[in-house]
């Protein structure tokens, strides 16, 4: 066999033989790379008689092309192979079924929480949130409960241990400090909803030590009553999922408010069912009122300049309401019987596009 021949099995043994595409890169290199094989046969050409170089010049183009076509063939093998394999590997069964059953269950506090944020964030409001452990400033003082005012004894407070200076740190038993902090840290206008656990030392059938509100702070030049009683009508249709909910404003008194009043909602009694929109009966539903100009000076605000509304509403009570839910205490029993019956799906997140609660 010529020598040529000889160089020619040898590499196409080889380009067969390479099983990846870097090992097919190293026989190209040993073949046609510039020390390679076929090339340092191609460079005795020139030492070549023009006799001998008319019968090897042929003979050598044609080895070089017949093995820089082989490797490229391999190349392209190499490449398809790689290619059904990855699409063996990312195969889809489309027999599965689609999705697995979701486990668990959307706690009620949960749902109607975010329900009331839906609601609000559609009317154009921001979430704002502050710490669960406060001071006696944001949580009383700033919000104009005086000194031993006897409307600090109504929020049976929980205090920590007194520190070194004699200030004691309480849970807060509101979540108006944090209107309070961001009235001190914002420029008007500010709207927002505050939703967030909240602590009282209390405990029976309809009150628990910890329980949730969502409270709202509108802050603007020539904010007025019209306003409060627009955006919480509104906020009733939709939250009861009524088109027609007469609604009822009843005088009231809070330190931080004035004037303040309490938000009725009309309902009706059928057996053991209550329904919103209908009837002759009242129901309290949130409380409300002017920010108070005291509230708004503590904060660094000209109550001449701006004036606010502000409302708030206890979400375990509406959870009740809105999905008949007898006792309280259940909400926090871990009960996963009643989560079943009483929770709401995980995938189908409340929101005002699709319905709030289906
Ligand atoms: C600032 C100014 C005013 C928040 C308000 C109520 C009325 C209210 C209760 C509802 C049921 C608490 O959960 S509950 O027991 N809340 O009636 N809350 S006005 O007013 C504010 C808050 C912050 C700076």
């Amino acid at each position: 066999m010529s020598e040529l021949a000889t160089i020619e099995n040898d590499l196409t043994a080889k380009i067969d033989a390479a099983a990846t595409e870097a090992a097919l890169e190293e026989v190209r290199v040993a073949a046609l790379g510039k020390k390679g094989v076929v090339s340092e046969q191609m460079k005795t050409l020139g030492k070549m008689s023009p006799e001998e170089r008319k019968e090897m010049g042929p003979a050598l183009n044609g080895l070089k092309t017949r093995i820089a076509e082989a490797i490229e063939a391999k190349k392209q093998a190499l490449a398809e192979a790689a290619l059904d394999a990855r699409l063996a590997s990312e195969k889809v069964d489309v027999t599965l079924p689609v999705r697995p059953e979701p486990k668990g269950k959307i706690h009620p506090v949960s749902q109607v929480m975010e329900e009331i944020i839906a609601i609000f964030s559609a009317m154009g409001f921001d979430v704002a949130e502050g710490p669960d452990i406060e001071d006696d400033f944001h949580n009383f003082t700033a919000l104009n409960f005086p000194p031993d005012h006897p409307a600090r004894e109504m929020h049976d407070t929980f205090f920590f241990e007194p520190k070194d200076d004699g200030a004691r740190m309480l849970l807060r038993t509101h979540t108006s400090p944090v209107q309070i902090r961001t009235m001190m840290t914002q420029k008007p206008p500010i709207r927002i909803i505050i939703p967030g656990r909240t602590f009282r030392c209390d405990s029976d059938q309809t009150h628990t030590p910890m329980f949730h509100q969502v409270e709202g702070l509108v802050i603007d030049k020539q904010t007025h009553m019209g306003h409060l009683k627009g955006t919480l009508e509104a906020f009733a249709k939709t939250f009861f999922e009524v088109d027609d909910v007469k609604t009822r404003f009843r005088p009231h008194f809070f330190p931080f408010t004035e004037p303040s009043a309490e938000m009725d909602i009309q309902y009706e009694r059928v057996g053991k069912e209550i329904r919103f929109g209908q009837g002759a009966d009242w129901m309290e539903i949130l409380g409300c009122g002017m920010v108070h100009p005291n509230v708004l000076k503590n904060c660094g605000l000209d109550p001449d300049e701006y004036q606010g509304f502000a409302w708030g509403m206890g979400v375990d009570r509406l959870a009740m309401l809105k999905y008949g839910i007898p006792d309280l205490r259940d909400f926090f029993a871990a009960d996963a019987r009643w989560l079943e019956h009483y929770g709401f799906d995980p995938v189908d997140q409340p929101n005002l596009a699709t319905g709030l609660s289906r």
